[in-house]
């Protein structure tokens, strides 16, 4: 049983155990310890396996570490069927939607029988909700809205979902007896900001044993397909899995197929056929006049084995499969202007993360040394404003408070620079959740949107460059608002919002964070197009979050970035002079 398994399991006691109205100190400390879990790089299968005292890791007490050994050993947990016994497991499915939690779960479930989303949304469709005290229009409304969102993602996986059932399965595939190459295509190899499913390739001497292997995976929740070459299977997790068997000559050519885009092959195979070239997934071909029309591998191979041949037949560099969505890549390839990606080497600090100042986990202290330990330069301490009081927001008096602490740790730390940052709010009208004065002393200022996202675009659109126009402000956090499957972006003329960053010479943020990915790969190619500076950051609310950054990397390339787009590739130096950009008085 893989980390991640055991988190969900100790996640869905937690949300059962909620909505019974369990002790809240009882619900989060499940909660705490599937985080733990789900952050632990060590699998706990071994540990238990090797008689480990559970008990010594952090916030695992006796009765949880007593379930994951029940749960290993047994794949089973009886505190979880008790919990099912009493509120059914689908109630939980409504608090995936935006604005049910489980206190309005358990209101919809025990006052009108509602267990389910597909129940919800036929009761709101019968008028059963109307008429309830508690539940206006308004929220009938939002309802609907929730369910058209939940519906719309449910399918997906986002890429750090999708990569902690990868990772393991591509370990347990190299372990098939007689397999040579294996990899993974598809979305996920281009890094694509969500997963429909996972496309698998491999190369072995023979292909019977491999497939077997394939289709006996332990977390299988059913197999769909399992031909010579070709299986699907189903995790438990709901996630697809295809894999392909292929013969070496092959493999270059189907992994450049299978990686896609779709719309990238149908670029490169057209300029194929101009060249007098078949190219599909079984390699490359050279055909004669009439030839082309005989089948898939008619006519004289000329490559396929690897991924490259392809590109070299027509006349192209090889590329990274971030950029294959032909967004302009074939043509830049034929042209040799090919972007040279920004790496996460290239990363030299991290500008957007919070503390136990705010609605972090872990001290400033502990998140500058797991930053030294990334390898970084600098970060920015940026901890939430006073308006989101949910999140712990600083006011002024804390902030100078703060700042102190943050005087102590750079005198004592060495290899570290720590930033004094903030991620002020933007109030309903543009204005900013801070005095001037302190904004101005700040070395470094990112203004979010958390609150009244609903406005109509025109309005929020003033707001956001309103705020932008702030002498102040520095980096525009997660542009767009969306959380991933959770919610939509709120409504914003985007390219105004970009206009205006260029202007003003603010820097637009991705957000690296696996749900936000925020500005989107899109978005950040039209920033970088207008040579508006683009900051990765984390937002990262623990040490472990902070290896988040890759994500927002990977949405960095599918823009096409290179080193000199991103704003925390620059040295110390350079970032402390382009922080100064707009009033040089301001900063040492
Ligand atoms: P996903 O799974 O929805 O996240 O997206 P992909 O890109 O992984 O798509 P998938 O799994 O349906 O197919 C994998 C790749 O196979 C796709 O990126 C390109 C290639 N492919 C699939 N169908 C076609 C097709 O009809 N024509 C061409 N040229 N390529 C295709
Ligand atoms: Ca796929
Ligand atoms: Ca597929
Ligand atoms: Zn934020």
């Amino acid at each position: 049983m893989e980390n991640y398994e055991i988190a969900d399991v100790l996640n869905e006691v937690a949300d059962l155990l909620e909505i019974q109205g369990e002790n809240p100190f009882r619900v989060r400390a499940y909660r705490n310890a599937a985080r733990t879990i789900d952050e632990m790089t060590q699998p706990l299968e071994d540990l238990v396996q090797r008689g480990a005292d559970l008990e010594e890791i952090p916030t695992i007490g006796h009765d949880i570490a007593g379930y994951i050994t029940e749960l290993v050993r047994t794949g089973r947990l009886w505190r979880l069927e008790e919990a099912r016994k009493k509120v059914p497991r689908s109630v939980t499915e409504l608090t995936k939607l935006e604005g049910v939690g489980p206190k309005r779960a358990t209101r919809l479930y025990r006052e009108l029988g509602i267990r389910s989303v597909d129940d919800l949304e036929k009761s709101i469709a019968r008028g059963k909700l109307d008429g309830v005290p508690g539940i206006g229009k308004k929220t009938i409304e939002n309802l609907t809205r929730a369910i058209r969102d939940y519906r719309k993602h449910t399918e997906r996986f986002t890429l750090a979902e999708a990569d902690r059932i990868v990772e393991p399965l591509l370990e347990y595939m190299k372990r098939a007896p007689g397999i040579d190459r294996v990899e993974v295509a598809g979305s996920y190899r281009r890094r694509l900001e969500t997963i429909g499913d996972i496309d698998l390739l491999a190369t072995c001497s023979d292909a019977g044993p491999v497939m077997a292997h394939f289709t006996s995976h332990p977390n299988i929740a059913r197999v769909e397909q399992a031909g010579p070459t070709r299986g699907t299977i189903v995790l438990r997790s709901g996630l697809h899995v295809d894999l392909r068997i292929l013969p070496p000559e092959s493999y270059g050519a189907a992994l450049h197929y299978f990686t896609g885009s779709k719309a990238h092959n149908i670029a490169v195979r057209k300029l194929g056929i101009e060249k007098g070239l078949k190219i599909n997934e079984y390699g490359i071909f050279r055909v004669g006049k009439g030839e082309a029309a005989k089948g898939k591998t008619a006519g004289k191979r000329i490559g396929g084995e690897e991924e490259e041949d392809v590109f070299r037949a027509v006349g192209m560099e090889p590329m990274p499969p971030e950029i294959r969505e032909d967004r302009g890549e074939v043509q830049a390839a034929r042209e040799g202007r090919l972007p040279r990606l920004v790496t996460v080497e290239q990363i030299r600090g991290d500008l957007q993360m919070h503390s136990t100042w705010s609605d972090g986990r872990n001290s400033i202290r502990e998140m500058a040394s797991a930053a030294r330990g990334l390898g970084y330069e600098y970060i920015a301490v940026t901890d939430h404003s006073k308006a989101v009081t949910v999140a712990g927001g600083l006011g002024p008096r804390e902030l100078v408070k703060q700042w102190k602490e943050i005087d102590r740790l750079n005198r004592t730390l060495d290899g570290l620079v720590i930033l004094k940052g903030m991620e002020v709010d933007i109030l309903a009208d543009g204005a900013l959740d801070l005095p001037d004065e302190y904004l101005l002393r700040l070395d470094l200022v990112i203004a979010a949107v958390h609150s009244r996202m609903a406005m109509p675009q025109a309005r929020m659109t003033e707001r956001i460059i309103r705020a932008m126009s702030h002498p102040a402000v520095d980096i525009l956090a997660h542009p767009t608002g969306r959380i991933i499957n959770r919610r939509e972006p709120y409504a914003v003329d985007m390219e105004a919002v970009l206009q205006a960053a260029k202007e003003y010479g603010v820097a637009l943020e991705i957000n690296a964070h696996p749900n936000r990915l925020d500005l989107n790969d899109v978005h950040a190619f039209r920033a970088r197009e207008l040579g508006v500076k683009i900051a990765i950051n984390t937002d990262a609310h623990s040490t472990a979050e902070l290896r988040f950054m890759r994500y927002g990397v990977d949405q960095a390339r599918r823009a096409w970035a290179e080193k000199k787009d991103i704003l925390n590739t620059m040295t110390l130096a350079a970032l402390r002079k382009w922080l100064g950009r707009r009033h040089p008085g301001r900063r040492a």
